[in-house]
This record gives structure tokens, C-alpha cells and sequence, in this order.
């Protein structure tokens, strides 16, 4: 049985492109800054999004955890959603590793964070409060239902922090996602930030690695973070040239996987007793909800696996869809008729 995995689109593979690309790619030693291929990957990252400089780490994780590691010290605090994947999934990181304490903020069903919340999350200058240093946001917004932040509303945020004083970091581990969804260059939707994490090894399908930028100052706070996380890789340059060919040819075509998505959500909507969330799927992630179909989200995530559809029951209520480019949308079509015989 042929599996379709809508788990993630982290479990994309390698394009036949990338491979070859891995085969011959130049390298050196990256702790010595030698590995042209890691250079290269790390300026074209760069160029994309805006930035003066690049830092090619291991993962989004730890993009996110240097970047928080070069904006902040201990004690000091980081604005974010609760509803953020640096707070929900990244295992406490900045507090268990840099003393940097999350100060949370509700997440709004379209992934923002509301301004006024914000500016009240600022602390004063009293001596009994933490020194607020950061805010962060996410695009797209994962928990949220893949939903791609704009430009506009990116631009405030920047600009009340840097009115605070603060820097801003943008988790973008799908930033790219968001761009095409909203017809606008990465580097437009990134605007000011201080920082952006990049995923090349999520839609954009290399097997690894994720980009960090903004200024050469803010690189090089990063680079000394990732060196004491452990992240100096040597000859990366065999990986980085994967993530080459991800910027390069990859990111148009996450056009099809929203329009998968769109289509799933739309026939997962007509099925009797789902109510996918939001019902505006905008990118490549489709969240639902099964309402009194006598099954709750573990066992029909299980029945689907049986029938060989693979999704996730991220929350006890809450099934997740993530298309990717191994889902075609014959894929989708055949994943609609078995849940609809699921649930009939
Ligand atoms: N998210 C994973 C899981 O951790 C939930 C997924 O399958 O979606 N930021 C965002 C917004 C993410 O969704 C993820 C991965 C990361 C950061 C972390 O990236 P990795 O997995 O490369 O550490």
C-alpha cells in the first residue's frame, strides 16, 4: 500500500536535483568559515529575504534558539504567542538554555498577536521587572491553520517593538509559504525584522538545515550561539547544496500544495460532522475537528493510517493536514473518499 503522509511537510525527501547537487557539491571546514556551498547558501538565503547575512544551522529549533540566544540575555524577556512553536514545541529551550524567560501573549485565530497586547507586554524600567528585549511572531502561523501574516500587519509589529527599543524575530520556518499565498517577495514580508529563521527542509524539501538572517552584527552573535549549541558543522556544504536548489527551484511550486490543501479543506468540509479550522486555508496546512462523528481525533488519525492516509492529532480535538510535494492532488482526491467511507 502506497502511503500518502500529510504529517508534515517535513517529511519530504530530497529532489533528484538536490542529490546531485549533494554528490558534487565544493566543501571545507565551516567552522573555519571555508565551505563555499555553506557561503553561498548562506548569501543567497540572505539575498532573498533582505538581509545583510546568513547562518545555515541544523534546524528551525535551532534557528529559532540562537537567534533568541543573540538577542537576549539571561533574565531578560521575549514577547511571543501562546500559541508559538517556540513556545509550544521547542522544549523550553530559551528558558532551559539561555535563562530567557517567555513572556506570553494570546494568539489570535489569524495568527496575530493583537498590538495593544504587545506594547502592555513591554516591561517599564522598575527594578523588580525583567528587561523586555525581544518579540517574536510566526509566518505562516502553524497552529493557527498555515496562516500567512502580512506585510502590513508585519510592518506595525516591527515598528511598535523598535519604538520599545525591542528587536523582532520572525519564526518564517514557512516564510516562503506565506509569500506565495500572498503574491509578495519574501524579502517584502520580512521587512525590518531584526531576525527571520528560513526551513529549507520543510515544503522546500531538502533533507536539512535552516537559515538564519539579518545584520552581519546580529550574525555574528548568532554564529557564537550556535557554536555552543553544539551546531559548528564541518564539510556541511554536502547538505547546504541541497538548500541551494531549495531556494532556488523550489519555492514557486508551493503553489500546488495550497492549492491541494484548499481542495482538501473544501471536500473534508462537505463530510458530516467536520469543521475544518480556519475554513480559509490559505497555505499548505489544513487543521479539523470532528463534531459528534462518534470518534475522537487519535482514533481516526488511527483509522486513516490504516487505510494508509497519514495525518497527526496534534491536539486531543484537533487533526492536522500538511500537503507537500509528495501529495498529488489525485492523493487528495483518494484521501476525501476514504474519510468520507470513514465517517459515513
Ligand atoms: N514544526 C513541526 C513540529 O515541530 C510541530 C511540524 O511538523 O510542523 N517553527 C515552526 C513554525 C515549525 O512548524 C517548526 C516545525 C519549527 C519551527 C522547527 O523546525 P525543525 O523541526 O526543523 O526544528
Amino acid at each position: 500500500m502506497r502511503l500518502i503522509d500529510l504529517r508534515s511537510d517535513t517529511i519530504t525527501e530530497p529532489t533528484p536535483a538536490m542529490r546531485r547537487a549533494m554528490a558534487e557539491a565544493e566543501v571545507g571546514d565551516d567552522v573555519y568559515g571555508e565551505d563555499p556551498t555553506v557561503r553561498r547558501l548562506e548569501a543567497l538565503a540572505a539575498e532573498r529575504l533582505g538581509k545583510e547575512a546568513g547562518l545555515f544551522v541544523t534546524s528551525g529549533t535551532q534557528g529559532n534558539l540562537v537567534s533568541l540566544l543573540a538577542h537576549c540575555g539571561r533574565g531578560d524577556e521575549a514577547i511571543m504567542g501562546d500559541q508559538s512553536h517556540t513556545f509550544r514545541y521547542e522544549q523550553g529551550g530559551c528558558a532551559a538554555l539561555g535563562g530567557i524567560m517567555p513572556h506570553l501573549i494570546p494568539t489570535h485565530a489569524d495568527g496575530t498577536l493583537d498590538l495593544a497586547d504587545i506594547a502592555a507586554a513591554v516591561r517599564g524600567a522598575d527594578v523588580h521587572a525583567p528587561r523586555t528585549r525581544l518579540v517574536c511572531i510566526e509566518n505562516t502561523h502553524n497552529r493557527c491553520g498555515g496562516v500567512p501574516l502580512s506585510v502590513e500587519y508585519t510592518r506595525q509589529v516591527v515598528a511598535l517593538a523598535h519604538t520599545h527599543g525591542l528587536a523582532t524575530h520572525i519564526d518564517g520556518a514557512r516564510i516562503f509559504n506565506a509569500a506565495v499565498a500572498l503574491h509578495v517577495g519574501a524579502a517584502d514580508l520580512v521587512g525590518d525584522a531584526d531576525s527571520v529563521t528560513v526551513c529549507l527542509s520543510k515544503g522546500l524539501c531538502a533533507p536539512v538545515g535552516s537559515v538564519v538572517c539579518g545584520s552581519r552584527d546580529f550574525i555574528h552573535r548568532a554564529h557564537r550561539a550556535r557554536k555552543v549549541l553544539g551546531g559548528g558543522m564541518r564539510q556541511a556544504g554536502i547538505i547546504a547544496a541541497a538548500g541551494i536548489v531549495a531556494l532556488e527551484q523550489m519555492v514557486d511550486r508551493l503553489a500546488d500544495d495550497h492549492a491541494n490543501a484548499e481542495a482538501l479543506a473544501a471536500g473534508l468540509a462537505q463530510l458530516p460532522g467536520v469543521a475544518v479550522e480556519p475554513v480559509d486555508v490559505r497555505t499548505n496546512i489544513v487543521f479539523f475537528r470532528l463534531n459528534g462523528a462518534g470518534l475522537d481525533a487519535s482514533a481516526f488519525a488511527h483509522r486513516l493510517g490504516e487505510r494508509g492516509v497519514l495525518m497527526i492529532d496534534l491536539d486531543p480535538t484537533r487533526i492536522r493536514a500538511v500537503t507537500n510535494y509528495h501529495v498529488t492532488a489525485d492523493d487528495i482526491a483518494q484521501v476525501l473518499r476514504i474519510a468520507g467511507e470513514l465517517l459515513a
